[in-house]
């Protein structure tokens, strides 16, 4: 006999469905979520990153196309994962944590460094872009500005830091009053405004001051590097908590990339080491598990 499933029957067989699905998915083995996640950008095509376009870390170049030490690495990892590219939008240092976790992006893979307080946020990947700290100055350096306390000392010295970036955090924790800590959007901003006596120091990692420096062209600016007192810094890919399991699968084609030599042969000629990055790890750089 065929019993018809009146409404009720129907929509409580529906809730019974949705309800063991939902106790399926509650205790599907990780795995099974990194498949979701990694499924999810293998049916999309390609990985959303972040990046600022700050050269040599991220770039996005003239005809489009990105670039940069952190997209090429992502790129290599993602195309072994099964993902064919990524696809950048260019963001603040500031608002790339909550652009992930507004899902805005996939991944941040923009030298955003490995702090503490961004550990207690998002699942780093292991390490992958290293450096320190430097000025950009007028040249002679006239303010004598070789720290970030030194900038804080001088009650003249107006710094340029990117906004939310870890510089900013370095001069307001060195005693920079924030009326002289001035926000700049990017590079080229930050060295017209020096050049302009808009701010008497622009600070941002070594590889990016250089290649700014460059650029430029212009002998009446030089670099001070590294800044006293400033820490290494690295690195790693970013992923929203809930997507651990992906950042485990990243890494573990990243951890093959590091040991076949693929990974110094993307990350080296754009200045950067990939012994740092591999003496180094999450751990230590998050102070502790993450
Ligand atoms: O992680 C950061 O906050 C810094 N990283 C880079 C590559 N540039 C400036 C930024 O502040």
């Amino acid at each position: 006999m065929t019993r018809c499933l009146g409404k009720w029957d129907g929509a409580l067989r529906r809730a019974a469905l949705i309800a063991g699905v939902a106790a399926v998915a509650a205790v599907a083995p990780a795995p099974a979520r990194a498949q979701d996640a990694l499924a999810r950008l293998k049916e999309q095509g390609f990985c959303r990153i972040a990046i600022a376009n700050e050269p040599p870390f991220t770039a996005v170049n003239p005809d489009g196309k990105v670039s940069g030490a952190g997209p090429d690495v992502a790129r290599a990892v993602f195309k072994k994962l099964g993902v064919d590219d990524v696809v950048a939008s260019i963001s603040e240092y500031g608002a790339m944590i909550p652009g992930l976790q507004a899902r805005r992006f996939d991944a941040i893979t923009a030298g955003l460094f490995m702090k503490p307080e961004r550990c207690r946020a998002v699942a780093y990947s292991e390490p992958i872009l290293c450096d320190t700290e430097a000025f950009a100055v007028k040249k002679g350096n006239p303010d004598k500005l070789l720290s970030y306390e030194d900038v804080g000392k001088n009650p003249k010295a107006r710094i340029g830091v990117p906004g939310g970036g870890v510089e900013e955090k370095l001069s307001l924790a060195a005693g920079v009053p924030r009326d002289r800590a001035i926000v700049v959007p990017d590079g080229q901003s930050g060295i017209k405004m020096l050049q302009d006596g808009r701010i008497d120091v622009y600070t941002l990692p070594v590889l990016s001051i250089s290649d700014l420096l460059k650029k430029a062209n212009d002998p009446s600016i030089e670099m001070v590097a590294p800044v006293q007192g400033a820490p290494i810094s690295c690195d790693g890919a970013a992923f929203r908590k809930q997507d651990a399991s992906l950042r485990d699968a990243f890494d573990k084609v990243l951890a093959e990339m590091k040991q076949s030599g693929e990974f110094a042969k993307i990350v080296e000629p754009y200045g950067f080491s990939a012994a740092a990055a591999m003496q180094t790890s999450r751990e230590k750089l998050c102070g502790g598990p993450n």
